[in-house]
């Protein structure tokens, strides 16, 4: 495209967001003023990526009921258009008042042993998680990598797997050589991702799909890497039970042996680079999928406790899925301005509070 068409695209989408009096909510919506747009719709990031402030708005532009509505198409995204990610970022992560220049602070994994079985007895939790991103530094983030970027991202984590030990020894599979029956079932067991997101799919993260995308997993399925999703590399760590601490420690461990052989894109400023600037700090989501009965017939009140709690629901198949069977999936809504260590406390300490809430209910 010519940045002539750029800048219609842009006018054009900034036009319909704003026209539209029925979804207001989104950030990009809420921090991205006229003058702005005129300030950024023609300049880019270096070359080659290249990349126009409608690479990284178009979901928002074209889905008004995003809750942000902006990724970032490189690292330098983030820098570039900095005067509509940064208000975003901070809101997103409840840092408005923060004026340090630093929004995130080192990485600490903390006491690993501090993070416990939340449910010992298995009456509230059926598994935990925690996945944190990563992104090859010198790589674009997925709505500018290249067919031959998204190979050599595959390349290089495939490579990074092969000296993994112990529980960590698994196998990478590329999503070409994967049958769609066993695709989908490798989806309900939560083990692979899927293709489908609407606002992920506006924004190019399906492009020359399934080239480059895949995933590697110890046979326990407690160990796993996600290629290509949204970040490049997506470490997970779960378990059939509330062991939140077994989770964690297997995560620190494996993604200790990535770091030997890979290098992530950082910023001073924000922490860990990921497309999506929910991400963005420690990068961490812990979560547990978690029945809680009671409770959930005050759908009120569970949601107020969770906001008070920092605390996110999601759907039983994630992001942007329904809850089935009862079956919330519960994680920390902040992933920057906070250690690794603090925000999964959060998560132990908040999923205490909420089954303690319940249990007065009984
Ligand atoms: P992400 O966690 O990467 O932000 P999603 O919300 O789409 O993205 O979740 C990814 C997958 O992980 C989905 O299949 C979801 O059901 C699964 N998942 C999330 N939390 C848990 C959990 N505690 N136990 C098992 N699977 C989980
Ligand atoms: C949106 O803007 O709604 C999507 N791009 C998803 C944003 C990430 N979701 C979230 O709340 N963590």
């Amino acid at each position: 495209k010519s940045p002539e068409e750029y800048q219609a695209l842009t006018l054009a989408g900034y036009k319909s967001l704003t026209d539209d009096e029925e979804h207001v909510s989104s950030l990009l919506r809420k921090y991205l003023t006229p003058e702005l747009v005129e300030e950024y719709m023609l300049i880019t990031t270096s070359a080659p990526v290249d990349a126009y402030l409608y690479d990284c708005a178009v979901s928002g532009f074209e889905h008004h009921d995003s809750s942000v509505g902006i990724y970032a198409a490189d690292p330098e995204s983030y820098d570039v258009f900095s005067k509509i990610f940064d208000p975003i970022i901070k809101d997103y992560h409840s840092q408005q008042d923060n004026e340090s220049d630093v929004l995130q602070k080192d990485t600490d994994w903390g006491n690993v042993d501090e993070i416990e079985n939340l449910d010992p007895e298995r009456k509230y939790i059926i598994s935990a998680r925690i996945r944190i991103a990563r992104n090859i530094e010198g790589f674009p983030f997925f709505p500018k990598l290249t067919e031959k970027q998204f190979i050599e991202v595959e390349e290089k984590v495939r490579a990074a797997t092969e000296t993994m030990d112990g529980e960590h020894i698994g196998s990478y599979l590329t999503l070409g050589d994967i049958d769609a029956e066993t695709q989908q079932e490798m989806v309900k067991r939560h083990i692979m991702f899927h293709r489908g997101d609407a606002y992920l799919t506006t924004a190019g993260c399906y492009r020359f799909w399934p080239t480059g995308r895949g995933v590697y997993h110890n046979p326990a399925a407690t160990f796993l890497i996600w290629v290509n999703e949204e970040d490049h590399l997506r470490i997970i760590s779960m378990a059939p039970c509330g062991d939140l601490g077994d989770v964690y420690n297997r995560l620190v461990n494996g993604l200790q042996e990535l770091e030997k052989t890979l290098t992530f894109a950082r910023s001073p400023r924000y922490g860990f680079l990921s497309a999506c600037p929910t991400n963005l700090g420690t990068t961490l989501r812990a979560s547990v999928h978690i029945r809680l009965p009671l409770l959930s017939k005050d759908n009120e009140r569970l949601v107020a406790l969770a906001d008070e709690l920092q605390l996110q629901i999601r759907g039983t198949g994630g992001e942007h899925t329904a809850i089935e069977d009862g079956v919330m999936d519960i994680s920390n809504r902040r992933r920057l301005g906070f250690t690794e260590f603090e925000l999964v406390k959060s998560l132990q300490d908040g999923i205490v509070a909420l089954i303690n809430a319940e249990e007065e209910l009984e």
